[in-house]
C-alpha cells in the first residue's frame, strides 16, 4: 500500500512546490506534485521527480566519516558520532584559544527550510566565529531594488493573468521559475504579449512573442532609453509621479543623456525595438515586469536592478491589477528572525567574510587566517567563483574542514570530518518561498536513514559539548517554528503552529494590491533620486554606464554567462545519472562567427580559459547567442566534466557595485580547440 504524504520542495527555487511523497514500508517510492497547492498546482520539475534516486544514491553518506587519505583524495573511514563531535570540539577549542574568528562557517540554501537554514547561526555567534556574508545569490538584486522601491513584497504572480504586457527581464522563467509560466500563458490567452530581455535566446525567449537581445551588463542603459521615450512622448502618469515618487525632475534631466542612438550603441538593441517596447510599456493598461537575477550578476548589477525597478514608477504600473513588478516575495515572510539567528550572541565587532571571496579567505593570510571551515547546505568547491583559489584553500594541510552532507560531493571530498545529514524527507521545517505567498510546514515522511541527523540536531549536540546554556541550544524544530511565528508582522497575523502542523500551504495575509502600504524606501516613495545612495558615495540617479570585464589586457574577447540548467539546481542533482544523461555533455554555446575565427567546429572539444583557470567542454555553434558572447548552462560537478574542472574556474571573486554579490555573468574568456 502506497501512502501519499504532504511535503514541500526545500530547494533554492522560487516555486517551493507542494509535494506528495509516495511511501511504502518506510521507503520513498515516488515524488509528485500536490494538486491542492494553489500556486504549483500539481506540477513539479524533472529534478524533484527523481528525488528517490538522490536519497538512495550510492553516493549518500550515512555514517560520520574521518579523512584517512590526502586532502581531496576521498579516502575516509567510518567513525562514531561521539568521535566525530569530540574531534570537532577539540579542534575548535584549540583554535578559540587564540580567537574564534579563525573559524569560518560556510552555508547557503541547500535547504530553504527556515529552521535548518539558520540552525548554525547561534552556535557560531556564541563561539565568536567570523560571520559569513551570504551574498552569493541575490544580494545585488536586493540592494538595487531596495534603493528604488525598498525591501518589500512585490507583485503576486497569480495576479498577472490580468496583465496585458509581460516583460521577463533576465530570467529563464520556464526553467528556473516554471510555475510562473502558466500564469503568463493565461494572460497571453487573454490577449497579453510576452517579451523577453536577455543576452541569448534561452528557452523562455524561444517561447515568447518578442525577444530583445541586449549585450550583457547594459540593462540600465536599456531602461533609461525606454524612460527617455516614455517621458518625451508624455506617456507618464503625472498623478502617480506626484504622489508616489521623488526626484522626477532630476530623472527627466538624466534620461537626456540616453537618447536612442546612444542606447542602441551601448545595448546592441536597435533603436526601433527600444522605442517599440517603451511605447508598448507606456500605453499598456497593466504592464508587468518579472525580473530575474541575470541583470544583477554583473559588476554593475545593483544599478541595473535599481534602474529596471524605476520603470513602473513612471507610469503607475504598481497600481494596476495585473501590472507591477516581481523581484521576490520573500519580504512578506517577516518572521521573528532573531529567535533563530541570535545575532545578540555574537561578540561586538567580530569580523565578516564575504562568501563570494571564499577563495581569498582561505588562501590569503589575513589576520587571523582561517584555520577551520565548517560547511553545510552548500557545495563551495563547485558553486563559489574562482575555483582554483577555493580548491587551493581546501587543500591546505593546516585547514580543518567539517562538511555536513547528504552525498559525497566535491566539497565533502576535501573534508576532515563528514557529518551525515537528513534530507527534507527525514526532518521537520518551515518553508517560505521567494516566488509565491504560501507558507508550509513539512514533517518527516520516513525515518532518518542510517545515522543521519538534522542540521539543528548536530548544532545542538555541539553546543551541549561546549556547555552553552542558552535556551536556543535546546530547542526542537517545532519550538523554533513557534518562535519564528512570534512576530508582529501583519503578513503573518493569525497563522499558528497548529494550522501549519496540518501540513497544507497557508496563504500569508498579503493584499491583492501589494503596494497599497507604500514603498519601503526612506521616503516611502519610489526614489528616482536616492539620498541613501548619494550618502554612500554612489550615483543617486539611475546610471546607464555598462558593466564590462576589463581584465586580461585585451587577451580575452568573449563574454561568458553561466546560468542555470533545467536538470540541475545549482550543483545539486548533478549526481543523478538520469538527469545528467538528459542534460547531455557540458557544452559551451558560441556564435558561428566566433567559432570560425578560432578554428572551432560543432561538437569539437574546446578549452575555455582566462587567467584564473580553464575547463573543457563541447562546442555548440548557435545563433541563439550573439557574436562576442558565450554561454555555459549548468554547474556540472567537475568529476563529470572532461579534465575534472568546473565552470567556476573561469569566474572571478570581484564584487558587484551594490550588495557585494558575485558577477557570475561578467567574465571574459577565450576558446580554442582542445589538444587533449
Ligand atoms: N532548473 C533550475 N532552476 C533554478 C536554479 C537552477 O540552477 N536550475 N537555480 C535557482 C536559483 S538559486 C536562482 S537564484 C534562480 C536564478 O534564476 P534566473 O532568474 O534564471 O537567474 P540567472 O541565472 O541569474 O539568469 C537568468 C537569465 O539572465 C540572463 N542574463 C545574464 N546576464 C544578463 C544581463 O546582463 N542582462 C539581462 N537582461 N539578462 C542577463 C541569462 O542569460 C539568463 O537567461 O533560479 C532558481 N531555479
Ligand atoms: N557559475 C555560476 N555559479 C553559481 C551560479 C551561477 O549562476 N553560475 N549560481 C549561484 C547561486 S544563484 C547560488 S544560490 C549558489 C548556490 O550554491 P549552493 O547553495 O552551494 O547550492 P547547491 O549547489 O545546490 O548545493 C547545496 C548543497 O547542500 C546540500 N544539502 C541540501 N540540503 C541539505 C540539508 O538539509 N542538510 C545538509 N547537510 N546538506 C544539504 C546538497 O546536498 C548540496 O550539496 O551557487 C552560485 N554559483
Ligand atoms: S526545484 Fe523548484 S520546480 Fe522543482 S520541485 Fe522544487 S520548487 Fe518545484
Ligand atoms: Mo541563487
Amino acid at each position: 500500500m502506497i501512502e501519499y504524504k504532504r511535503s514541500v520542495c526545500p530547494h533554492d527555487c522560487p516555486d517551493a512546490c507542494g509535494l506528495l511523497v509516495g511511501v511504502a514500508d518506510g521507503h520513498v517510492l515516488s515524488v509528485k506534485g500536490d494538486p491542492e497547492h494553489p500556486f504549483t498546482r500539481g506540477a513539479i520539475c524533472v529534478k524533484a521527480r527523481h528525488y528517490p534516486e538522490r536519497i538512495y544514491s550510492p553516493l549518500r553518506v550515512l555514517h560520520p566519516l574521518k579523512r584517512v587519505g590526502a586532502k581531496g583524495a576521498g579516502k575516509f573511514e567510518r567513525i562514531t558520532w561521539d568521535q566525530a563531535l569530540d574531534e570537532i570540539v577539540h579542534q575548535y577549542r584549540q583554535i578559540c584559544e587564540s580567537g574564534g574568528e579563525a573559524i569560518l562557517p560556510y552555508s547557503y540554501a541547500g535547504t530553504m527550510g527556515v529552521v535548518q537554514f539558520h540552525a548554525g547561526h547561534p552556535f557560531f555567534h556564541k563561539l565568536g566565529a567570523s560571520k559569513l556574508l551570504r551574498t552569493i545569490c541575490s544580494a545585488a538584486a536586493e540592494a538595487g531594488f531596495a534603493a528604488s522601491m525598498g525591501n518589500i513584497p512585490t507583485t503576486d504572480i497569480e495576479t498577472t493573468v490580468d496583465s496585458d504586457l509581460i516583460i521577463i527581464w533576465g530570467s529563464n522563467t520556464v526553467v528556473t521559475n516554471m510555475h510562473a509560466w502558466p500564469f503568463f500563458l493565461e494572460a497571453r490567452r487573454r490577449g497579453a504579449s510576452i517579451v523577453v530581455i536577455d543576452p541569448y535566446k534561452n528557452r523562455t525567449a524561444r517561447e515568447a512573442d518578442r525577444h530583445l537581445q541586449l549585450k550583457p551588463g547594459t540593462d540600465a542603459a536599456l531602461a533609461l532609453g525606454m524612460m527617455h521615450v516614455i517621458i518625451k512622448e508624455g506617456l507618464i502618469d503625472k498623478e502617480f509621479i506626484g504622489r508616489h515618487t521623488i526626484g522626477f525632475e532630476q530623472l527627466a534631466e538624466r534620461v537626456n543623456v540616453y537618447p536612442l542612438p546612444r542606447v542602441e550603441k551601448i545595448t546592441g538593441v536597435p533603436a526601433a525595438e527600444i522605442e517599440w517596447l517603451a511605447r508598448a510599456y507606456g500605453k499598456a493598461n497593466a504592464p508587468y515586469i518579472r525580473t530575474g537575477w541575470g541583470p544583477s550578476r554583473q559588476l554593475k548589477g545593483g544599478m541595473a536592478m535599481r534602474t529596471i525597478a524605476l520603470l513602473p514608477g513612471l507610469i503607475g504600473a504598481t497600481q494596476k491589477r495585473g501590472g507591477g513588478i516581481t523581484r521576490s516575495t520573500s519580504a512578506a515572510y517577516a518572521f521573528n528572525m532573531n529567535s533563530v539567528t541570535r545575532e545578540d550572541l555574537a561578540p561586538s565587532g567580530v569580523r565578516s567574510i564575504n562568501m563570494v571571496q571564499l577563495g581569498h579567505a582561505l588562501t590569503a593570510l589575513d589576520d587571523p587566517p582561517v584555520k577551520a571551515l565548517h560547511v553545510y547546505h552548500s557545495n563551495p568547491a563547485v558553486v563559489a567563483p574562482d575555483s582554483a583559489r577555493v580548491l587551493a584553500g581546501l587543500e591546505r594541510e593546516d585547514l580543518f574542514v567539517v562538511v555536513h552532507e547528504h552525498l559525497m560531493t566535491e566539497t565533502a571530498m576535501y573534508a576532515d570530518i563528514i557529518l551525515p545529514s537528513t534530507t527534507f524527507l527525514e526532518s521537520t521545517d518551515l518553508y517560505r518561498s521567494y516566488g509565491h505567498y504560501y507558507l508550509q510546514m513539512a514533517r518527516p515522511v520516513i525515518e532518518a536513514m542510517g545515522e543521519t541527523r538534522s542540521t539543528l540536531a548536530i548544532f545542538n549536540d555541539l553546543a551541549n559539548r561546549f556547555a552553552f546554556t542558552e535556551d536556543c541550544f535546546y530547542e526542537t524544530e517545532e519550538e523554533r517554528i513557534r518562535n519564528l511565528l512570534a512576530s508582529d508582522s501583519p503578513y503573518l497575523e493569525g497563522i499558528t503552529l497548529s494550522d501549519l502542523q496540518e501540513g497544507r500551504p497557508i496563504r500569508l495575509n498579503v493584499e491583492e494590491d501589494i503596494f497599497s502600504k507604500g514603498f519601503g524606501t526612506p521616503s516611502g516613495k519610489i526614489e528616482f533620486y536616492s539620498r541613501t545612495m548619494a550618502d554612500q558615495g554612489l550615483d543617486p540617479l539611475p546610471n546607464g554606464e555598462p558593466s564590462a570585464d576589463e581584465e586580461g589586457e585585451g587577451r580575452f574577447h568573449l563574454q561568458l554567462i553561466t546560468p542555470p540548467r533545467r536538470q540541475f539546481l545549482n550543483s545539486t542533482f548533478s549526481e543523478i545519472e538520469y538527469l545528467r544523461t538528459q542534460a547531455g555533455e557540458p557544452v559551451i554555446m558560441i556564435h558561428p562567427e566566433d567559432a570560425a575565427t578560432r578554428g572551432v567546429e560543432e561538437k569539437m572539444r574546446v578549452r575555455v580559459f582566462n587567467d584564473r583557470g580553464d575547463c573543457h567542454l563541447s562546442a555548440r555553434l548557435t545563433e541563439d547567442t550573439a557574436p562576442g558572447l558565450t554561454i555555459i548552462e549548468g554547474l556540472y560537478w567537475p568529476r563529470f566534466m572532461p579534465n575534472n574542472r568546473g565552470v567556476n574556474q573561469l569566474t572571478s571573486q570581484r564584487l558587484t557595485d551594490m550588495g557585494q554579490s558575485c558577477a557570475f555573468h561578467c567574465n571574459l574568456v577565450e576558446v580554442e580547440p582542445s589538444l587533449d
